[in-house]
């Protein structure tokens, strides 16, 4: 072997190598482009991110931490771009010498994008697609440069190929990274909310809640569960696209008729003493029956609390809550002041707010529908009057006020299910928050009003499951129910729609038994 033909053995290898690198930065360019516009959270980068941190055993999420800090999750991403360039680097050297190698190793590395953004909880319809692109790109830029590096039938590829190559690799590479800023820019500052979420570790309750009664859930198939899992939890809002917003630049600023205006921000929001409460949150769009409603563990401070740091002027009456998108929601003072324990929520069950419920913080009020009280992603509390300011839905013609009405409803069987004769069981939900639920009756055809068996509640701001016995005979029927509340009201038969101030009536449900 000459001289001159090792020289040029060992540059194909630093070739091979870059057009490896190159093929991998247009590859996931152009994915987290495609992410940014079809599906921010399936971003290549933040998927692997997120799964590697769910994998990572906690003593290395500690270590990370403690290394890194607040930096951890930039330590992540460097991390795994690092390892990403080398990978990428090889896959180019074993495509030139031992192909197809190293497409498939690009392929695998996009498959695992694929895999990793489809299992992400709450992954949408289109988390595939990512890393489809990322794969498909891969190989095919891999093949196309590595081609350029190859003898053509024995005859060493001359040095105008050569510089072609060269053209073609750095070309590639710069269209990748500027597919990246492209595709970083399309995404605004909201790069991997996901992760950040994801590391994101909650205080513990100074006042943790009673644990849920071992009699809170009769556990029959077909009733809702008594706390709603995250993924379960109804999704109620205006925003088109869900706010992104990372902790780090997240503030709530406490304004209007105040001693002192007060910003807090996230790292003094999650120093002060943390309180959990079981709430059920209830929309008032939910139709008689309906399912716009579900119940969770919130862990968050008392907006009694802030409030106080700022200091409310004995006029105001209303707090309008004001999200970073533009929401707005007008809340009684009385209802944040009282003892009911309204939250700034930071927790759901367990765990941080999902981002489509308010990540990183939202209100949470026991006994008030959701658009009057609940506002999500909250940057603003204004302490206001009902006569100064008026709230979205308010505007759009529902009522200024919204205490959530005496309702229950029929889970089991389901309206229109067809069920076999004999011994079998009806089974609901009931829930008046803040009142609590005394008793339901459950009336079959014309017959009379029998008295339901509750589970044990929660507690008054939680709804609570009902249950009751019954020998089905051949033929239809008609079930309906009613709740009765602690405070002796029973539930008016009453229809009212949903609009201006929460559905009204009973349940009612044909089964036809046979
Ligand atoms: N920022 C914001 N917060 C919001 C809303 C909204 O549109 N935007 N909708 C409210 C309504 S109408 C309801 S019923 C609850 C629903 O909360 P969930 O989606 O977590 O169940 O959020 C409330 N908070
Ligand atoms: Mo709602």
């Amino acid at each position: 072997m000459t001289t001159h033909a090792r020289h040029s053995t060992r540059q194909d290898r630093i070739r091979s190598a870059a057009a490896g690198l190159s093929a991998a930065v247009v590859a996931v360019g152009l994915a987290e482009l495609v992410a940014a516009v079809v599906e921010p959270s399936a971003s290549p980068f933040a998927v692997i991110g997120s799964g590697l941190i769910d994998l990572a055993p906690s003593w290395a999420k500690d270590t990370a931490i403690a290394l890194f800090g607040t930096g951890d999750k930039v330590a992540l991403i460097v991390g795994v771009a690092i390892v990403l360039a080398v990978v990428a680097a090889l896959s180019g050297f074993l495509e030139l010498r031992r192909p197809p190698i190293g497409a498939v190793i690009l392929a695998a590395l996009g498959a695992l994008a694929v895999v990793a953004a489809m299992i992400r909880p709450g992954a949408g319809p289109f988390a595939w697609l990512p890393g489809l692109v990322a794969g498909l790109v891969a190989v095919i830029v891999l093949r196309m440069l590595v081609r350029r590096l190859r003898p053509v039938a024995g005859i060493a590829p001359d040095e105008i190929d050569r510089r072609r190559f060269l053209i073609w690799t750095t070309g590639a590479a710069a269209a990748g990274l500027v597919l990246l800023i492209v595709g970083k820019v399309a995404r605004g500052a909201t790069r991997s909310i996901e992760v950040v979420r994801d590391a994101l570790r909650l205080p513990k309750p100074a006042r943790a809640a009673a644990p849920v009664p071992a009699g809170a859930d009769l556990e029959i198939p077909g009733l809702a569960p008594v706390v709603t899992p995250n993924a379960e939890f109804y999704r109620i809002d205006t925003a088109l696209i869900v706010p992104r917003i990372d902790p780090a630049d997240w503030s709530l600023r406490i304004h209007g008729m105040v001693d002192r205006e007060v910003r807090l921000t996230w790292d003094e929001l999650v120093a002060l003493p943390m309180q959990e409460s079981d709430v059920t949150l209830a929309c008032v769009s939910n139709e008689v029956g309906g399912s716009l409603i579900g119940n969770a563990r919130w862990l968050g401070v008392p907006v009694r609390e802030l409030l106080a740091r700022a200091g409310v002027d004995p006029d105001a009456d209303m707090v309008l809550s004001t999200s970073s998108d533009g929401f707005t929601a007008s809340t009684p003072i009385e209802a944040l002041t009282d003892d009911r324990d309204a939250l700034l929520a930071v927790g759901m069950n367990g765990e941080p707010l999902p981002i489509e419920h308010g990540f990183p913080a939202r209100l949470v009020v026991p006994g008030l529908y959701g658009y009057v009280s609940a506002t999500k992603w909250v940057t603003q509390l204004e302490v206001t009057r009902f006569d100064r300011a008026t709230a979205y839905w308010t505007t759009r013609g529902w009522s200024e006020r919204g205490p959530i009405k005496l309702q229950s409803r029929i889970d089991v069987p389901r309206g229109g299910q067809s069920v076999p004769a004999g011994d079998t069981v009806i089974a609901g939900m009931a829930w008046q928050q803040q009142v609590g639920i005394a008793g339901v009756e459950v009336r079959i055809d014309d017959g009379p009003w029998q008295r339901a068996e509750l589970a044990t509640a929660i507690s008054a701001d939680t709804w609570v499951q009902w249950s009751l016995a019954w020998t089905a005979e051949r033929g239809s029927h008609t079930v309906e129910c009613r709740a009765l509340s602690v405070e002796g009201e029973t539930q008016t038969s009453d229809p009212a729609p949903p609009a201006p101030d929460g559905a009204q009536g009973w349940h009612r449900i044909d089964v036809s038994v046979a």
